[in-house]
């Protein structure tokens, strides 16, 4: 057995910084607007911290689209800044992730528009172009934002190309997100080139955006999206990328691909510790659970089971070898304490209860900011509140084809991506504290009504979520059966208990989270709850071990 890696007792948190804090007023996020949070940070005692994109980029999918991956949006700040922020965050111990968008780059991207100069550049292999078929696309592969994945450019300047000219390139997101040709060595060379910078530079890792979609089955014909992601060669690019550049580096560097589509086989061979590939991956399978095969959009009410039978798979199918990365939000999916939780009468206690269930599980727990104080769904109403190019494309698409406005803004409410993209709610001032100018999507009502914002949850005493995020990091730090201990789920058929526990050598934590608004009877559980010791809960005052559980209550109790 290997020594346990140095973050198995780690905590991410994620930044999307075009909302965390604006600095300047312009009503974006930026890097001094980062700086200036870095108390809230190390208060909560997160180990590292993972900042969605920053690079130059023309913003069509809020910066996953990049035209210089050495540059700073000027959006965000400059080069030094960044220096400065880096060099901040590692004097008080905080290791910075950066967002790796190399599936594709902006067709701003010097390298995309030399390629799409002429049939003749010599980067057009860089990219993937394909004739039509008659005047239809290459394939019927599919936009995840809405329409066919691939567009047609008709500007050769090449005269020989005339009239043939005319192909298209493949986005399987916008067409303003053009898919890079890993196939191409040159390519390849290229991005571990930058990554190789970024590090030297001295950040701690990489985030990899969708980095299962790097090797796609080019031939395929059939419009059968599975042949987008995941080709035969994604482990030789994911070994060669490590070799190039992860390999000698003696830093405690850390690696995570965001892998929509991935099962827990293939995240087997990813994060096997002896394959050196990556250290961790996203998976998608729990928060695909509460919407249809189809469409993110069609709505399915979640059933505790479901998400018990996933998770719980995930912990054994990793448990021997590879490792978990722990999620229930991020900057794609809708809050978690709406999604998951009660986010009206109850929204502190499932807020602190869905933290606990997750924090506990074996992995590495990542924090979507804003998560610290129980922040909500945006609750907008109308679609010009809306920014986010995922939901705005499906929206138009759907009205053309005869969907009500209605259905549709009832359908965004809950899924869409501008749930989580609202400001960080800092205070009750004007837009929340998040900047002193008009924020580029509305600030969430709440963060003066409720009150739900930083400052009023950090005064509520033992009713504050970031109070409890803090304790649950600080036990992950100081205790080897959270980090390390073997999972074992309890009770998998009960409809509103989630139940396990958590063992390392003679130690035995058992976990117990109320996923409901009602009392949940725990006395006959198994190990026996009665002769424990209360570690933690989420509910102030004292609690008898046994007790049934309030509404979203969560206790952690030691057994042995
Ligand atoms: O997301 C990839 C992804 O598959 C989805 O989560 C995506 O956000 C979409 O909602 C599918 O319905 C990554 C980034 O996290 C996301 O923000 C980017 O838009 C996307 O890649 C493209 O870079």
């Amino acid at each position: 057995q290997n020594a346990p890696a140095w973050w198995s007792d780690a905590v991410v948190y994620q930044i999307y910084p075009r909302s965390f804090a604006d600095s300047t007023g312009n009503g974006v996020g930026d890097l001094e607007g980062i700086r200036s949070k870095l108390d809230h940070l190390e208060q909560l005692g997160v180990d590292v911290v993972w900042l969605s994109p920053i690079y130059r980029s023309p913003q069509a999918d809020n910066g996953y689209d990049i035209s210089d991956y050495r540059a700073i949006d000027p959006l965000f700040g400059t080069l030094e800044q960044f220096d400065v922020l880096l060099a901040e965050m590692h004097a008080r111990g905080i290791k910075l992730v950066m967002d790796l968008v190399v599936n594709h780059t902006s067709d701003e991207h010097p390298w995309f528009v030399e390629s799409a100069a002429s049939r003749h550049n010599p980067k057009r292999d860089w990219y993937i172009w394909r004739d039509g078929i008659g005047d239809r696309e290459p394939n019927l592969w599919r936009s995840a934002f809405s329409g066919p994945a691939w567009s047609k450019v008709a500007t050769s300047d090449d005269p020989s190309d005339s009239p043939g000219g005319d192909q298209y390139y493949l986005h399987l997101f916008a067409a303003k997100q053009p898919d890079l040709n890993w196939e191409n060595p040159e390519v390849r060379a290229a991005v571990y080139e930058m990554m190789n910078g970024w590090l030297d530079r001295g950040v701690d890792g990489f985030r990899m955006d969708v980095i299962n979609f790097i090797a796609k089955v080019q031939a395929d014909l059939t419009g059968d999206s599975t042949h987008a992601l995941m080709g035969p060669q994604i482990h030789d690019y994911l070994q060669e990328m490590n070799a190039a550049v992860f390999a000698g580096r003696d830093a405690d560097l850390i690696t995570v691909g965001e892998m929509p589509g991935v099962s827990v086989e293939d995240a087997q061979l990813f994060t096997g510790a002896d394959r050196l590939e990556l250290d961790m991956v996203f998976q998608f399978e729990h928060v695909g659970l509460d919407h249809g095969p189809d469409s993110k959009f069609d709505n399915l009410t979640l059933q505790l089971t479901d998400l018990k039978a996933s998770l719980g798979r995930w912990q054994s199918g990793l448990a021997e070898s590879g490792w978990n990365s722990l999620y229930l939000g991020n900057h794609d999916q809708p809050r978690s304490v709406s999604r998951f939780g009660d986010d009206g009468e109850y929204r502190v206690e499932s807020a602190t209860m869905l933290a606990t269930i997750l924090h506990l599980h074996r992995g590495t727990p990542y924090i979507y900011q804003g998560e610290e104080i129980g922040m909500t769904n945006a609750g907008f109403t109308s679609i010009g509140q809306y920014r986010d190019i995922e939901s705005l494309n499906w929206y138009a698409e759907e009205v053309a084809a005869g969907a009500t406005p209605e259905e549709l803004l009832a359908s965004l409410r809950i899924r869409s991506r501008d749930n989580a993209r609202t400001p960080v709610q800092w205070d009750d001032s004007t837009h929340a504290g998040f900047s002193s100018g008009t924020p580029w999507v509305e600030v969430n009502a709440n963060y003066s009504e409720g009150p739900v914002n930083v400052a009023a949850d950090r005064a509520a005493g033992e009713r504050s979520v970031f109070e409890h995020y803090r304790r649950l990091i600080a036990l992950r730090h100081g205790s080897a059966v959270v980090a390390l201990g073997s999972f074992t789920m309890l009770l998998p058929e009960h409809p509103t208990l989630y139940a396990f526990t958590r063992t390392l050598r003679d130690e035995t934590l058992l976990v117990v989270g109320n996923f409901s608004s009602g009392e949940v009877d725990v006395a006959a559980l198994q190990p026996s709850i009665a002769t424990g010791s209360l570690v933690l809960n989420n509910y102030p005052g004292h609690v008898t071990v046994d007790a049934p559980l309030r509404p979203w209550e969560a206790r952690v109790i030691a057994v042995s």
